[in-house]
């Protein structure tokens, strides 16, 4: 049983790891290099400066901190061109469901995500009042697999670890989450990722009740 959750923004709430692929790959290329999805999954979680970081060394390519401090600006313009007219048709399946039940029973909600953008994001698809908490990218100063997005979370929520449930799309995401105590719920593939309660292709495939402020996954693996 848990008082709060903790919900990753990017590839749990909305569709814009795609977004944040897609602008990536775009500046790999301006650069002459190039990842695959497969390497992909290494920068879902982490910070734009930590990504941009993984993606030069992936290509063998040096650049000075302030021509990494641009290439990170071009980046975001890209990624905010291909996010810009989101609305509420880009929540992913069963966010909205889970959110209500949970606000209904007065189970604690917070943001965790790595993300600059997440207040903008989540007010584009009207989700923002929901969350009792935002712990976002101008919150932390250390990228996950560290815990302490989500240690800020927990905090902010008044609650210990022990009393949360991390949901991520991230490998970098379950780390962090289980590094700091918490018990985790996947969004993906299990192959990709080891969730410590169970890992579903979405929140519609996630069995749950909520109740007098406790929410309890039905379905474990
Ligand atoms: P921004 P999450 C993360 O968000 C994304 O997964 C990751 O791909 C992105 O680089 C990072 O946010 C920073 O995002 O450039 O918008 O500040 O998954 O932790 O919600
Ligand atoms: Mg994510």
């Amino acid at each position: 049983m848990y008082k709060g959750v903790l919900f990753d923004l990017d590839g749990v709430i909305v569709d814009t790891a795609g977004y944040h692929f897609q602008a990536w790959k775009r500046l790999a290329n301006s650069l002459g290099t190039d990842f695959t999805t497969i390497q992909n999954e290494q920068l879902k979680g982490v910070g734009r400066v930590e990504s941009l970081q993984i993606i030069l060394d992936w290509g063998e390519i040096i650049k000075t901190k302030e021509e990494q401090a641009e290439l990170c600006i071009i980046k975001n313009e890209w990624y905010l061109e291909l996010s810009t007219n989101m609305d509420e048709s880009e929540i992913l399946p069963g966010v909205k469901d889970m959110l209500d039940s949970l606000k209904e029973n007065q189970v604690h909600i917070a943001l965790g995500s790595a993300s600059k953008n997440a207040v903008t994001i989540l007010k584009a698809v009207g989700l923002f009042d929901y969350f009792e908490s935002i712990i976002d990218g101008t919150k932390t100063t250390r990228s996950k697999p560290d815990p302490q997005t989500f240690e800020l979370g927990a905090e902010a929520l008044g609650l210990k670890p022990s009393e949360c449930i991390v949901i991520e799309d991230s490998i970098k995401g379950i780390e962090a989450a289980k590094s700091g105590g918490f018990d985790t719920i996947g969004i993906g593939q299990s192959e990709t990722l080891d969730a410590s309660i169970i890992t579903v292709k979405d929140l519609t495939e996630l069995s749950y009740n909520c109740e007098d402020g406790t929410l309890t996954i039905l379905k474990r693996t």
